[in-house]
């Protein structure tokens, strides 16, 4: 038997199903790095700003001798929110099935997290707390009555710290006590007097009349009415007792209104649950100091969100980067480059047959070789993602920047999506789920493949080491990164002003507090993006390289071949022969089917400067941006025939020259992102429409750009 949801293998003994939880709580509360606590892994992702989880995920795990199913869902303040990531929680706790709601709360923020609390406990199912960041509490000074708290909540409240482990075990045996008790409590809150009074006049009604509903109680049910629960509603809506409850209600309404001088019943509950948790944090936390947490972040905040300085510290950090991204990540290439040099020697000397080594040697060795280079650089630029994100820096540059994207027709909020961007723009897309509005989260979607991800760093680093010292090459490359985000800024407003007309929405965003990231967080995030940057390697990388050796090899033109070897059988000196030999493979290569595949597509790059060699990587870089450089490998490997000496570098810069190369690189910022993020931005934005709309956007954009890069270098650097 397995777990039904994400199969894991339950064993016999386990005896009843798996105990099936729904984390829910408030942003950065800690829901995802409990769950890794809990499931002792590094399953979900965690990051020091609100809105990292933003579909829900589903963790299975053992503990003694029970299967646990833990279910992710993204932050939200309110079961009521509006984001789409919001709603994806809301969907799951009111229309799935589950065993008990984990509610996860901030101990060092209680009042503000009883917020959601509260709306959970009117869902009326079993429900547990977990009071997190007990570390953090205990080291402002913060203590918490928990037993009151279980009082005044009526549920099991456990006290755990996601970070330090403690209450973990304790939390995981309440969790499974409450789930197989065949009794949940009652939901146990006090509302204000009037609404009090029309509870119990309700629940009177429904007592005398024996009415029942599920397992709920009579003043759960008038609660539930008073407060307009849609589902309450569905579910009752033929039966008869509502044709005298409609009326009754109706009057208990227009008590409640004049009270709250408000209509809206949905403010009318937002108050009420307001002054529930501001009584109850009176009640049951105790602040003995000033929290010391706040004062250093306070402190660091004056500096970092000063505002002349917040804005150059930004840039001055993301310019570091860039300069540790080239110059520490030359260091191990260079003998990256050199074993793989050997290798390929050592290879091609115990391989007889020409076709095999060829395909050995400049096809999966040229190609796998020249993406695995760059492993170095990869590894360096998710370092500075993962310190970003983990550190609580992230959400301040967010609100530092968004006077300057509201200029764009942005908003601040972006940021978050466009740096994740940096990494891969597969996640980008779906963390653009946190923004509000959909026309700003349609903009943010359509610039994003303009951040340039990870994978598009090698060709850079690549075209940047070949054509410009070392001295200017990292200064170089942050240049590359600035200015496609500002590109993507120009075009956001172009795409405000024509397309997605209308305002754009003010900035709120929680700052959370800084945080030193643990080592094994950033370990956890850049070894798994290594890995899988090794793994790609290893198999799609492979495969395609593979294939672009096989069709840059046939259809063999004999005509060619024998053309050749009488020229070279003729030659006289040792300097011509090789320069035949090397005209004969490029024959030879403009001839297979590659060669006659790129030239099709000739006509449309020539304008930008490049031979068919590009456009064929370009086109190829469709399927995944590592595979620019791979194909490159390959393509400029089987053209040269002194293999032995040159890395893949040294031959782009005598083939190619600064214009070209600018113009390259300027091309690959913009263009498509890769299959799998362009399938993804299809479906967040919502239809294969979008699709060709990005297509076409993107191509024109890329096309033009490089057009007039290639032009204007050409008159600095000539031909
Ligand atoms: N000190 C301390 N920090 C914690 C604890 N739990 C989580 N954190 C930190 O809080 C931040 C948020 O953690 P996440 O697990 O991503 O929060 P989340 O609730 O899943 O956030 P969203 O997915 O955005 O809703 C991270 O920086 C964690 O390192 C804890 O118990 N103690
Ligand atoms: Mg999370």
């Amino acid at each position: 038997m397995s777990c039904e949801s994400c199969k894991v293998e339950q064993k016999e003994e386990y005896g009843v199903g798996a105990i099936k939880i729904a984390l829910a709580g408030q942003p950065n509360v800690g829901k995802s790095m409990l769950i890794n606590a809990m499931s002792g892994g590094n399953r979900v992702k965690v990051g020091n700003f609100s809105g990292v989880t933003v579909d829900k995920m589903e963790v299975c795990f053992e503990h003694h001798c029970h299967l646990f199913d833990l279910i992710d869902l993204p932050g939200t303040y309110s079961i009521d929110g509006f984001t789409k990531e919001e709603k994806v929680a809301k969907e799951f706790l009111l229309n799935e099935e589950y065993d008990l709601i984990l509610n996860v709360v901030d101990s060092t923020n209680l009042q503000r997290n009883l917020l959601l609390t509260t709306e959970l406990l009117e869902l009326n199912t079993k429900v547990v707390v977990a009071l997190n960041m007990i570390d953090e509490a205990k080291a402002d000074g913060i203590t918490i009555d928990r037993e009151q708290l279980e009082k005044i909540l009526g549920v099991k409240v456990v006290m755990v710290s996601a970070k330090t482990g403690e209450g973990i075990d304790e939390l995981l045996d309440t969790m499974h006590e409450v789930a197989d008790s065949p009794e949940r409590s009652h939901n146990r809150l006090i509302y204000s007097d009037p609404m009090e009074e029309e509870i119990i006049k309700v629940r009177k009604f429904l007592d005398e009349k024996g009415f029942s509903y599920r397992d709920w109680s009579n003043r759960e049910v008038a609660i539930g009415l008073l407060f307009e629960q849609e589902k309450l509603y569905k579910e009752l809506h033929d039966n008869p007792i509502m044709i005298e409850l409609y009326p009754m209600i109706r009057d208990s309404l227009e008590h409640i209104y004049t009270h709250h001088e408000t209509k809206n019943i949905k403010e009318i509950r937002a108050n009420e649950h307001a002054a529930i948790a501001r009584g109850i944090a009176l009640e049951v936390v105790d602040q003995k100091s000033a929290p010391k947490s706040l004062t250093l972040t306070q402190k660091i905040d004056s500096i970092l969100l000063n505002k002349y300085l917040g804005i150059p510290i930004f840039l001055f950090f993301m310019w570091a980067l860039f300069q540790l991204t080239f110059e520490f990540g030359n260091i191990p290439m260079e003998y990256i480059d050199a074993a793989i040099g050997t290798f390929s020697d050592f290879v091609g000397s115990h391989i007889s047959s020409d076709d095999i080594r060829s395909l050995v040697v400049d096809g999966i060795i040229g190609g796998v070789g020249a993406v695995l280079l760059f492993l170095p650089n990869i590894i360096i630029l998710y370092i500075g993602i993962a310190l970003l994100e983990t550190t609580g820096y992230m959400s301040r540059v967010a609100f530092l920047l968004d006077g300057f994207f509201h200029k764009f027709g942005l908003h601040g909020k972006s940021f978050i999506p466009l740096v994740t961007g940096f990494g891969c723009t597969v996640p980008a897309y779906m963390a653009a789920r946190t923004l509000k509005s959909e026309k700003d989260r349609l903009i943010t979607l359509f610039i994003l493949g303009f951040m340039s991800c990870g994978a598009r760093l090698p060709i850079y680093v690549l075209f940047t080491g070949a054509f410009f010292s070392e001295a200017v090459s990292g200064n170089i490359l942050f240049l590359i990164y600035i200015s496609g985000a500002l590109l993507g800024l120009v075009m956001a407003k172009i795409l405000r002003v024509f397309v997605f007309k209308g305002e754009d929405e003010p900035f709120v965003m929680e700052m959370p507090k800084y945080r030193l990231p643990s080592f094994k967080l950033i370990w956890h995030t850049v070894y798994s993006n290594a890995a899988s940057y090794l793994k790609k390697a290893g198999t799609f990388i492979l495969l395609a390289s593979v294939l672009i050796w096989f069709v840059s090899n046939y259809p063999k033109n004999e005509a060619i071949a024998q053309e050749y070897s009488k020229k070279i059988e003729l030659a006289k000196t040792k300097e011509e022969r090789e320069k035949l030999a090397a005209m004969q493979q490029a024959k030879e290569l403009e001839s297979s089917y590659l060669g006659q595949i790129g030239k099709l597509s000739e006509s449309f790059f020539k304008p930008l400067g490049f031979d068919w060699r590009l456009s064929v990587a370009l086109e190829s870089g469709l399927a995944a941006k590592e595979v620019v450089v791979s194909t490159l490998g390959v393509l400029y490997s089987i053209g040269e025939v002194d293999e032995t000496s040159k890395s893949l570098k040294e031959i782009l810069a005598k083939k190619l020259n600064i214009p070209i190369a600018l113009s390259f690189i300027v091309f690959v910022m913009i263009y498509l992102p890769c299959f799998a993020a362009s399938s993804v931005f299809t479906k967040e934005a919502g239809g294969f429409k979008y699709f060709v709309y990005l297509f076409f956007f993107t191509t024109m954009t890329a096309w033009v750009m490089s057009f007039l890069t290639y032009r204007a270098t050409l008159i600095f650097f000539g031909s």
